[in-house]
């Protein structure tokens, strides 16, 4: 089994990569639920469901989340009631939507309710949010706390970053089987994802860090930071904001106390032997992901160093 950890955009393009190489069912993926959040009483899982859409063929190719041809009607109806409509929710989304707060509702653990979504959209992984208890993750900026989608899709990242916190993250418990298949992986890929707020909203998970120190499968990273600049997201704007380099040295100090590998880009080179003294080998490739080939070509590299 190979275990996954991803956020958003970044990561689920890695994962078409990687449901190519291997099956879906020896594929588990630890999401970030840091994102979620409520809106027009809605339980919204940005990133479980970029995932699930963009590996049933679904999502929208340019932007990455939502459905592909999808219709706003319900959002302009909304905006007449002048409700807040910055989170652009498509009418086919909105059923998603619906269906995780009915089940929630009824009492679901959100781990259940995304082994449904994935099972309608036909997707075959396992796709295990990190917690099932409440975790948010709030930016704190020179204008006072809020959500990390307010910060980056309400306010365009615009206010200057001071911090991030992950609220609840104290009292939030694994997902049932999270530390068990990281214990239990034959290897670990951490995704092309944001490593502050996607995959530090995980490791914010109380045990989920120390499994992946304890796991004697091989940990490998694909550094999201191509020149200092992120494809896609404020990667690196957070990075430096709590201290980091927003490079791919940065990425490699995110997590030197449990990484083995980091694949980082070919444009990124001469950093790789400072990224090797940390103890973590470096493989320099291509890792900008524009075409199905480079997706599988990345994924066969990430999955080779897992085998090492
Ligand atoms: N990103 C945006 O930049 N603008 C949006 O209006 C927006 C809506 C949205 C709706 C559903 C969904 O699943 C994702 C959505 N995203 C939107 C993407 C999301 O904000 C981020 O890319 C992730 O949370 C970071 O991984």
């Amino acid at each position: 089994m190979i275990v996954a950890l991803a956020g958003g955009v970044g990561a689920a393009r890695f994962l078409e990569g990687l449901i190519r190489v291997i099956p879906q069912s020896e594929i588990t993926v630890i999401g970030n639920v840091g994102d979620d959040i409520e809106l027009h009483g809605l339980h919204i899982s940005p990133d479980l469901d970029i995932v699930v859409y963009t590996l049933a063929g679904l999502v929208d190719p340019v932007k990455g989340w939502g459905f592909r041809g999808d219709t706003f009607q319900c959002q302009d109806m909304l905006h007449n009631f002048d409700h807040e409509t910055w989170f652009n929710l498509g009418d086919r989304d909105l059923a998603t939507h619906i269906y995780r707060t009915e089940q929630l509702r009824v009492g679901k653990r959100l781990s259940e309710v995304t082994r449904g979504v994935v099972r309608h959209l036909g997707v075959r992984i396992k796709l295990l949010p990190a917690t099932d208890t409440p975790l948010q993750t709030y930016v704190l900026t020179t204008k006072g706390y809020m959500h990390f989608e307010e910060y980056m899709v309400k306010r365009q990242t615009a206010p200057k970053v001071l911090g991030v916190s992950f609220r609840g993250a104290t009292s939030a418990k694994p997902t049932r089987n999270v530390i068990e298949s990281i214990e239990k992986a034959d290897g670990v890929i951490i995704a092309p994802s944001n490593p502050i707020v996607s995959i530090g909203a995980i490791l914010a998970v109380p045990g989920i860090r120390s499994a992946l120190q304890r796991t004697k499968a091989r940990k490998v990273g694909v550094s999201p930071i191509i020149g200092g600049k992120t494809v896609k997201g404020p990667a690196a704007k957070l990075m430096r904001a709590v201290g980091f380099r927003a490079t791919a040295l940065g990425v490699a100090e995110c997590y030197r106390d449990f990484l083995d590998t980091l694949i980082i880009d070919r444009v990124d080179r001469k950093l790789a032997p400072e990224i090797q003294d940390m103890g973590i080998r470096t493989i320099v490739t291509n890792t900008l992901m524009k075409r199905m080939s480079d997706k599988v070509r990345l994924a066969k590299i990430a999955v080779r160093e897992t085998k090492r």
